[in-house]
Order: C-alpha cells, then structure tokens, then sequence
C-alpha cells in the first residue's frame, strides 16, 4: 500500500492529502499516513530512505518521491492499482 509521510501542520502536506481525497482515494484503503513532524519516527524513516528531511514523502515498493505536486501526479497514475 502507498504510504504518505505527512506532518500535518504542512501546507503542502495538507494539498496532498486534499488531492487524495478528491480523487476517491480512500485512507487505509489506497493510501495509509504515516505522521512525520520533526522528532517522530515517520520523519526518520523519511531521512533513512529518501536521505533528506522533508515532507510530504511516497513510498510505494521501490518507488520513493518528495515533491508535493510530483507525489499528487503519483497518486493520480497509480493510486488505484
Ligand atoms: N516543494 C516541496 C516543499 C515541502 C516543504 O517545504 N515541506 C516542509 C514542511 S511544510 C519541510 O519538510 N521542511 C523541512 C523540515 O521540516 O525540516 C513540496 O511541494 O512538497
């Protein structure tokens, strides 16, 4: 399942998880959100795998992006699969 690094006080978060919703994409179903405010366990994992700090962030499989409008692209090409 697509995993979303989100910190929820982020405007470009927040544009991400508002395109998911208007194209039916459900939580839990499509998509599950990981919280990653600086310090949480979600951000670390950002920095791990992606090696920069910041937020929104996709995993899917092997594919990994930063880039709110890249990550919205995604989600329209493959947010159903
Ligand atoms: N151009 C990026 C901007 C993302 C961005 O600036 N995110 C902030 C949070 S609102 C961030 O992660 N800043 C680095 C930090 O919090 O350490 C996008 O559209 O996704």
């Amino acid at each position: 399942m697509i995993q979303l690094y989100i910190q929820h006080s982020c405007p470009f978060c927040q544009k991400v998880l508002r395109a998911a919703r208007e194209m039916g994409l459900t939580e839990g179903k499509h998509y599950m959100v990981i919280d990653s405010a600086p310090g949480t366990p979600g951000r670390a994992a950002v920095l791990k795998i992606g090696g920069d700090s910041m937020v929104p962030f996709l995993v899917d499989g092997d594919t990994a992006m930063y880039e709110s409008l890249d990550i919205i692209s995604y989600l329209q090409e493959h947010g159903r699969t």
